[in-house]
Formats: structure tokens, C-alpha cells, sequence
């Protein structure tokens, strides 16, 4: 018997959906998931249910939480594994983290998430590019402190969980990318977790496809 539910947006444009996805699964929570169909901005169904009219939104034995961050912080308290017990290392994933909950605007506006397709060489524009440019040095950092593959080192943990948005954006736009980020983005990519929701984005249905996100220019 589920002991809460966590909703979120559309698999296939919802990267905010994906963190908090992402470590409520890691910590083993025990939740029923609802999926909304995200309208592009105010979407009726979002705001229906959720308290802020965003998603992810995570109901928890009797606890309400939204904010990606917030609701990481809680599975992190359920489950202690999503922080690794190295202080240097937890306090650098820490600072990454909430570096990528605030920052990263031009990426974002830029290379949207739609993990149904690729738009290979788009959308390189230069704030894109120096955003993508400070990953990549995240990303350097953080496995060559934990060890690799991921920035928690062999487990993904909450830091892995506010990136993989940026993995799924990396595969659809395609950025040129180093060696360490190309290796990072794969062992995301093949998780069973990336694996998982990925087919279930290919299962939602074709009314929930959105223009701004599919029908792409330069
Ligand atoms: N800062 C929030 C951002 C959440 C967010 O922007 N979610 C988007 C979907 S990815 C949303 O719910 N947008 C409202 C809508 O599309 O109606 C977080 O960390 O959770």
C-alpha cells in the first residue's frame, strides 16, 4: 500500500519532474506516482493539484513537499545515502546542487528537455554554451573527487538527480561535450531508472505533445 504520491509533469519536456522523481526513487520511498499534462506554462491540471501550481509535488505520510531541493532534502532524511558521508565531497554536492536549482537560466531557455527527440548542433547560443562550459567543470570536478561514474561515485545520489535533466538536454541537443561528460551522460543514460522513465515517456499519449517544444528552429 503506497504511503503518498508524487505528481509530475509530462516524462517527456519535465526536467524539474525528473529530480524529484529521481530521488524519491533513490531513497526507496514508497509512493504512487500521478503524471499531469504540462500545458507549456498555468497548466490547468498542475494547478489543480499541486500548492505552488508546479510539479514535482510529493505527498508522504501525512507531509506535503514541492521544490525539487526540498523535496531532495526529504529523501535524503529518509534515506542518508543520497548524501555521501565525505564531508569535502558532500558539501561540493551540496554547493552543485543548489547551483543548478538556481542557475542555468540560458541552458534551459535554450535546449528545453524532450527526451523524444533529437535536435543535434541547435540552439548553441552563447549563454547556452558558457552555462554548458561551467557544467562541464561541475561535472569534472565531482567525478574526479568521488571516483565516477557518477558525481556520488558509484550510486547516483541527490547532486547525480539535479543533473540528469542536463544529460537528457546533452543527448537531445547534442552540445560538444568532453570525454568525462560524454562518459557521464552514458552511465545516466543506461541507469534502470533513466531506462524507466524514458519508456514511459514513449507510452504518453500524442495529445500531450506540445508545438513550442516539437516544432524546433535554430
Ligand atoms: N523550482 C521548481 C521548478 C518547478 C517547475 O518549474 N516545474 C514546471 C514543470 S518542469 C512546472 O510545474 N510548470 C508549471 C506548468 O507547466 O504549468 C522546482 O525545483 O521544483
Amino acid at each position: 500500500m503506497p504511503e503518498g504520491k508524487i505528481y509530475i509533469g509530462t516524462r517527456r519536456y519535465s526536467s524539474w519532474s525528473l529530480r524529484g522523481w529521481l530521488v524519491v526513487k533513490l531513497a526507496g520511498l514508497n509512493v504512487a506516482e500521478e503524471v499531469l499534462p504540462l500545458a507549456g506554462g498555468n497548466s490547468p491540471a498542475v494547478k489543480a493539484a499541486t500548492p505552488a501550481g508546479m510539479v514535482p509535488y510529493l505527498e508522504h505520510r501525512g507531509v506535503n513537499l514541492w521544490e525539487s531541493l526540498a523535496i531532495a532534502e526529504y529523501c535524503a532524511e529518509n534515506n542518508p545515502k543520497l548524501w555521501p558521508e565525505n564531508p569535502k565531497l558532500r558539501a561540493f554536492l551540496r554547493s552543485v546542487s543548489a547551483e543548478m536549482h538556481a542557475g542555468f537560466r540560458e541552458l534551459r531557455m535554450a535546449m528545453p528537455m524532450n527526451i523524444g527527440r533529437t535536435f543535434p548542433g541547435l540552439r548553441r547560443t552563447e549563454g547556452a554554451l558558457a552555462d554548458i562550459a561551467r557544467i562541464e567543470a561541475i561535472w569534472a570536478d565531482g567525478i574526479a573527487m568521488s571516483g565516477g561514474p557518477f558525481l556520488h561515485g558509484k550510486t547516483p545520489g541527490v547532486a547525480d538527480a539535479m543533473y540528469a535533466p542536463v544529460v537528457c538536454r546533452f543527448l537531445t541537443w547534442q552540445p560538444e561535450l568532453s570525454a568525462v561528460s560524454e562518459a557521464y551522460c552514458k552511465a545516466w543514460r543506461e541507469h534502470p531508472l533513466m531506462e524507466e522513465w524514458y519508456a514511459a515517456a514513449a507510452e504518453e499519449p500524442a495529445e500531450w505533445l506540445l508545438e513550442k517544444y516539437e516544432n524546433v528552429t535554430a
